[in-house]
């Protein structure tokens, strides 16, 4: 009899099929299999879950035999660590395999952002470039300060893309990190934010980091500054942000993540000076492919008693 898992949004279909292969998949996203969900509870071993959406305490509290969160992502600010490591619940991630494709957003929000790809579309596509309307003049990348908020391998493989556009590098990390090259680290955010002409977030999005992009952040950088989110919206004070963009007291802003994304706040469609991705970072047919045997991985891991390759939680005792 196979395993029970719960899918609680969708994946590749490819990973999907090996997942109906080896186990008995209830898809938590399926309108038709709520019954079936329901009566299940019990017999459900393990979660496969995304980075953006993770599992709340409530279905923690549903699923009394739980032992493996298998998140399909990295970030795990969407599953309570604490919760889990006391209920002796594995949470898996995806490191490392989606390190290049978010850098790569990272990359293209910067450039976007800078040379006005948003408006210039919109200029074309609504037919006003053919009525003699002109796209103001953007911004060279070549001797920008790029300011990285987080330098984990995310933001150290951002940096050394913006390196080759001839940008200059500074940094804000809570621990000190030895790198060969010559960028800058910063004591603060805001400090950074000063330096910078960009500011790119690229920490994690846990409870020490909530809001840590504030209006005082955000003043630092100024109007001749432009923001750049490929971590997580809870990062940013999103009022605060919203009030610099409309108020132009920032420049712009090129957003891959937000708060309560999908139903994002609508003051952000009003806006021409912000280039708007929904959530795109790892969102390749390749990078997802990895990422999804990374999270077959773990499960077959766990399922033969073995703790799962990228486990995130120190479990003592069972685990299984
Ligand atoms: C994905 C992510 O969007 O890695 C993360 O935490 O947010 C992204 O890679 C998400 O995990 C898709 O399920």
């Amino acid at each position: 009899m196979p395993q029970t898992i719960l899918l609680v949004e969708p994946m590749l279909d490819q990973i999907e099929a090996r997942l109906d292969a080896d186990f008995e998949v209830l898809r938590l996203y399926d309108p038709h299999a709520q019954e079936a969900v329901n009566a299940r509870l019990t017999d459900i071993r393990a979660v496969v879950t995304g980075g953006g959406t993770g599992l709340s305490r409530e279905w923690f509290d549903k699923l009394p035999n739980l032992g493996l969160v298998a998140i399909n992502g990295v970030g795990t600010d969407k599953v309570d660590l604490d919760l889990a490591a006391a209920r002796n619940v594995h949470v898996s991630t995806t490191p490392d395999v989606l390190t290049d494709d978010v850098a790569d957003i990272g990359m293209g929000l910067i450039i976007a952002t800078l040379r006005q790809f948003g408006t210039g579309e919109r200029l074309v596509r609504q037919g006003r470039w053919a009525a003699g309307t002109r796209l103001a003049l953007g911004q060279s990348l070549r001797g920008k300060r790029l300011g990285v908020v987080g330098l984990g391998q995310i933001g150290a493989a951002l940096a050394s893309r913006a390196t080759a556009f001839g940008m200059q590098i500074g940094y804000f990390n809570r621990s000190p990190r030895q790198i060969e090259q010559n960028w800058e680290r910063f004591a603060s955010p805001g400090e950074l934010a000063g330096w910078s002409d960009v500011l790119a977030i690229c920490v994690a999005g846990v409870s020490q980091t909530a809001s840590m992009i504030d209006a005082h952040v955000l003043a630092a950088l100024g109007p001749e500054g432009f923001l750049v989110n490929i971590a997580r919206g809870s990062i940013i004070d999103e009022n605060a942000l919203l009030t610099a963009l409309e108020n132009r007291t920032i420049a712009g802003a090129g957003l891959d993540v937000f708060l309560n994304e999908p139903k994002i706040d609508p003051r952000f469609a009003a806006l021409d000076n912000v280039v708007l991705l929904p959530h795109q970072g790892s969102a390749t047919v390749q990078t997802r492919m990895a990422m999804g045997q990374l999270v077959l991985d773990n499960l077959s891991a766990f399922f033969a008693g073995r703790t799962p390759p990228t486990s995130v939680v120190p479990l003592s005792g069972r685990g299984q």
